[in-house]
């Protein structure tokens, strides 16, 4: 018997076997990543799903070359340390599987990589079916319910998809480092808003106190109001009325650390623990999971719609659509009712 077999025997009882397999070998829990990543892992999903809610998801986002996998490396140790497991999802958003942001992280995550309590996954959003936010959300499902203490999600930049990843994170850290050349840049992309925590990496080069001065300026500014929690809204869910003062509690903190050396990490993962506490002491979790999962809901259905509707479609009548409207014959909004007014008769009739 395999020691792999050991462990997969010592699961407890009635767990489905793809919790069972993940929690027991990494090679099973590449594997349901990558079905994840191809949109094939619906029904492991599905069984998995019920094993998830343990783990603290923490996303890191900031712009490119502010030490965002250097300071997830630098708290995975720390982690490793305290004896806790850590997942990490690093998400790239152009570079497929040679991309050199992704082979530097390799290198840079290289020491925690025969760590068995550390599982690391890259992952190239180029090519990656359905929805960039939902496929990250599954993934980090499948490091919780495979047992990983924290899971860490690190996107680059500062658009849409970024503020889309970070709804999926309980916690967000937004990096920031001085000598980007421009202090405000976070904040006029917006990103400030979904900060839990911000972190002011690079704390060792010159220019340190003008980024933190600059961070702090906005926050007492009261830059920082509604959180996204209204976007994708579908359903009315009435049982938990979002509080308006959600954050009132929660002053963001600015924590300073210089990634490569370990200094700050402590501190940082304080507040981390602050944060999550603070999530449940104020019922701000149960109200945040909610509308992520409304959110959810609503992006997985317009995915679904689409992809039913294009199915049903004959191609001869979409072609002849398109004809038309480039013929100046027919306005897309009409052209639209007529692929919805088919699509319902298939649906009636
Ligand atoms: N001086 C200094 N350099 C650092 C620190 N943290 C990271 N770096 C360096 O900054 C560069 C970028 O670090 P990464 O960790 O790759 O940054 P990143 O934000 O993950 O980068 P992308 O994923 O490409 O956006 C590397 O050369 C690091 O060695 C730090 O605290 N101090
Ligand atoms: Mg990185």
């Amino acid at each position: 018997m395999s020691a792999q077999d050991r462990a997969a025997d010592s699961t407890p009882p009635g767990l489905p076997p793809i919790v069972a397999a993940i929690r027991s070998s990494r090679r099973d829990l590449a594997r349901l990543l990558t079905r994840i990543e191809n949109g094939q892992a619906a029904a492991e999903l599905a069984a998995l799903y019920p094993y998830t809610g343990k783990a603290h998801i923490v996303g890191v986002t900031g712009a490119p070359g502010t030490g965002k996998s250097s300071l997830v490396n630098a708290l995975a140790r720390h982690y490793r340390r305290e004896g806790q497991t850590v997942g990490i999802v690093a998400v790239d958003p152009s570079s497929p599987f040679t991309g050199g942001a992704i082979l530097g992280d390799r290198i840079r995550m290289q020491d925690l990589s025969g760590d068995a309590g550390v599982f690391i996954r890259s992952m190239a959003t180029r090519g990656s079916l359905g929805g960039l936010a939902s496929t990250t959300g599954d993934l980090t499902r499948a490091l919780d319910a495979a047992g990983y203490d924290l899971v860490f999600v690190e996107t680059v930049g500062a658009g849409q998809s970024e503020v889309d990843i970070a709804r999926t994170a309980q916690t967000t850290l937004v990096v920031e480092a001085p000598g980007l050349g421009d202090d405000v840049q976070a904040i006029k992309a917006g990103i400030l808003e979904i900060a839990d925590i911000l972190v002011v990496n690079k704390a060792d080069r010159p220019g340190i106190e003008n980024t933190v001065r600059a961070l702090r300026a906005m926050l007492e500014l009261g830059h920082r109001t509604e959180r996204a929690l209204h976007h994708g809204r579908l359903l009315n869910v009435s049982a938990a009325p979002p509080d308006e003062n959600e954050n009132a509690a929660w002053q963001p903190p600015i924590v300073q650390t210089v990634a490569l050396d370990g200094k700050g990490i402590p501190e940082l993962a304080e507040k981390l623990a602050a944060h999550r506490a603070y999530l449940r002491s104020s019922g701000t979790l149960a109200v945040r999971e909610q509308a992520r999962i409304e959110a959810e809901i609503a992006d997985r259905l317009r995915d679904a719609l689409l992809t039913r509707l294009l199915s049903q479609t004959d191609p001869a009548l979409l072609a002849a659509l398109v004809e038309q409207v480039s013929a100046r014959t027919l306005d897309p909004g009409s052209a639209i009712q007529q692929l919805l007014k088919r699509f319902g008769e298939n649906h009636t009739g």
